[in-house]
C-alpha cells in the first residue's frame, strides 16, 4: 500500500464521512464497534473438505491443527478482528492441549469454541444422547464431558453442541423417548459446565437424518436451553433452515428471550452449502446485523447482544481456503457497518408514527450505502492494509505455504470422497 493509496482512501472516507454525519450518525462511534467487533474462524475451514461427492485437495491447506493456527494468524494479521478459532473434537484433538494453547497464544490468537463431534463415529448410526441404547448414550455423555475439559485446558468459554441425531423412516424410533433421552443426557452435561462457560445449542432440520431430526428448529433449541438453564443458549448457523425461514426475526426472538448465544455464519443457495458469507443472501444478512444492533441500543436485550459469539462455520470446496475466510470476515463487517449506520431514531418514529414505507426506506437506504470507505479508513487507522485481500494476495503466503505443505488428502476431519 503506497500513501497515494492512503491518500485515496481518505478522500472517499472523508466524503462518505460528510454525507453520513448530515445523516445524524456518529461515525467515530460507529468506527469504534467496527474496531471492537470480533469474528471467529472455525479450524475446519482451512483444511480440506468437500462434498460427498468429492474433496478437491487444495495445494497447501493446512494438514494440521497447527497448521491451521498458522493460517487463521495470518487471517488475524490482516483483518484484525479475528483473534479466536473454533476447534472441532476429535479432528483437532492433540496430546498436549498446553503445548497448542500457548502455541495460539506466540500467534496472538485464542482458542475458541470447542465443538464436539456426536456424528462420526462407528457406533452413532441410530444417533448419539438420543440413542435408543443407554451405553452409546454414555459414549456420548463421556465425549462431551472430554470437550468440556479440553476447553478448561485451552481457556475456552463455548461448548458449541451440534446433534445430528434423527431418523430416516416413520416409525423407526419414538420421537417423544429420543426427546426424554436427549434432555436426561445434555442434563448431565450441563451439570459439569464450569461457572464461566456457556453451552450453545445447535438446531438443523435436516441432514445427516432425512425423517426427522431431534433438534430440528430454533423453537426445539430453545425449549432444550430453557430446560437446562442460564448457561445454556442457541446457536443460529445460517445455513440450518428451511428455505424461505425468516431468520432475522427468529435472532430478534431469541435476543429478547436473552437466548441466542451465537452464530454459525456461512450462506447458502439450497440446503447447507456452508458458502462463503454475504454471497447468495447480503441483505438478509444486513437484517440479522440490523436486529443485533438494535438489541445493543436496548436496555433489555444488550447483555445478551453484546455477549453473542460471531463465529463464521464454512467448508470450501473449489475455493482457496484462506481467501475464502478473508472474504467471509469482510462480507459480515460491511453488513455490520450497514447496520451501524441506520438512522434508528428515525427508524423508531416512522415505526410509531406507523409510516411503513419511510421506515423501510430508512433500512433501504442504509444498505444501498457504499460502506467500504468507512472500512477501509478502520483499517488505516487499526494499523492494517485497506483492502485485506489485495494484501493477502501479494503477500505470498498462499505460494509458500503450497510449495512447502505437501498435497495430502483432508485434514479438516471430512470423510474423503471415493
Ligand atoms: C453441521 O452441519 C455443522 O453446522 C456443525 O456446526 C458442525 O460442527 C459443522 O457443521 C462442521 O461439520
Ligand atoms: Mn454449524
Amino acid at each position: 500500500m503506497s500513501s497515494n493509496d492512503h491518500v485515496e482512501v481518505r478522500a472517499a472516507y472523508d466524503a462518505l464521512a460528510e454525507s453520513l454525519r448530515r445523516r445524524g450518525v456518529d461515525v467515530e462511534e460507529v468506527k469504534g464497534a467496527l474496531k471492537r467487533q470480533r469474528i471467529e474462524t472455525p479450524s475446519w475451514g482451512y483444511g480440506n473438505s468437500g462434498t460427498r461427492f468429492k474433496v478437491f485437495p487444495w495445494p497447501g491447506a493446512a494438514r494440521n491443527v497447527y497448521e491451521k493456527l498458522a493460517d487463521a494468524a495470518v487471517v488475524h494479521r490482516l483483518t484484525g478482528v479475528c483473534p479466536t478459532v473454533a476447534i472441532h473434537i476429535p479432528w483437532d484433538k492433540v496430546d498436549d492441549w498446553k503445548a497448542l494453547r500457548e502455541y495460539a497464544t506466540s500467534l496472538g490468537l485464542q482458542i475458541g469454541a470447542v465443538n464436539p463431534n456426536l456424528f462420526q463415529d462407528d457406533q452413532y448410526r441410530l444417533g448419539s444422547v438420543c440413542h435408543p441404547d443407554s451405553s452409546v448414550r454414555r459414549r456420548a455423555v463421556d465425549h462431551l464431558l472430554e470437550c468440556i475439559e479440553i476447553a478448561r485446558q485451552v481457556n475456552s468459554s463455548i461448548l458449541s453442541l451440534w446433534i445430528a441425531d434423527g431418523t430416516n423412516y416413520p416409525g423407526q424410533d419414538s420421537i417423544r423417548a429420543r426427546k426424554r433421552r436427549m434432555l436426561e443426557t445434555l442434563s448431565e452435561v450441563y451439570q459439569h459446565i464450569p461457572p464461566d462457560m456457556r453451552l450453545l445449542i445447535e438446531y438443523k432440520f435436516f441432514e445427516p437424518a432425512f425423517y426427522h431430526t431431534d433438534l430440528a428448529d430454533w423453537g426445539m433449541a430453545y425449549a432444550v436451553a430453557s430446560h437446562l438453564g442460564p448457561q445454556a443458549q442457541v446457536l443460529v448457523d445460517i445455513g440450518h433452515h428451511p428455505q424461505g425461514t425468516n431468520i432475522e426475526h427468529i435472532v430478534a426472538f431469541l435476543l429478547d428471550e436473552g437466548k441466542l448465544g451465537g452464530f454459525h455464519f456461512n450462506n447458502r443457495k439450497y440446503a447447507d452449502d456452508d458458502l462463503i458469507v454475504g454471497t447468495i443472501h447480503p441483505f438478509e444478512l444486513f437484517l440479522i446485523f440490523h436486529e443485533l444492533v438494535s438489541a445493543e441500543h436496548d436496555p433489555r436485550t444488550a447483555e445478551t447482544a453484546r455477549a453473542v459469539a460471531y463465529m463464521i462455520d464454512q467448508s470450501h470446496n473449489i475455493e482457496p481456503k484462506i481467501e475464502a475466510i478473508i472474504q467471509s470476515v469482510v462480507n459480515i463487517q460491511i453488513a455490520y457497518a450497514k447496520a451501524l449506520i441506520v438512522d434508528r431514531q428515525r427508524l423508531r418514529e416512522a415505526q410509531e408514527a406507523g409510516d411503513v414505507l419511510d421506515a423501510h426506506r430508512l433500512l433501504q437506504e442504509a444498505y444501498e450505502t457504499d460502506v467500504r470507505p468507512l472500512l477501509a479508513q478502520v483499517r488505516i487507522e487499526m494499523g492494517l492494509d485497506p483492502d485485506p485481500i489485495s494484501a493477502f494476495r501479494r503477500s505470498g503466503y498462499a505460494e509458500r505455504i503450497a510449495r512447502e505443505r505437501a498435497v495430502q488428502g483432508s485434514a479438516s476431519g471430512y470423510p474423503e470422497a471415493s
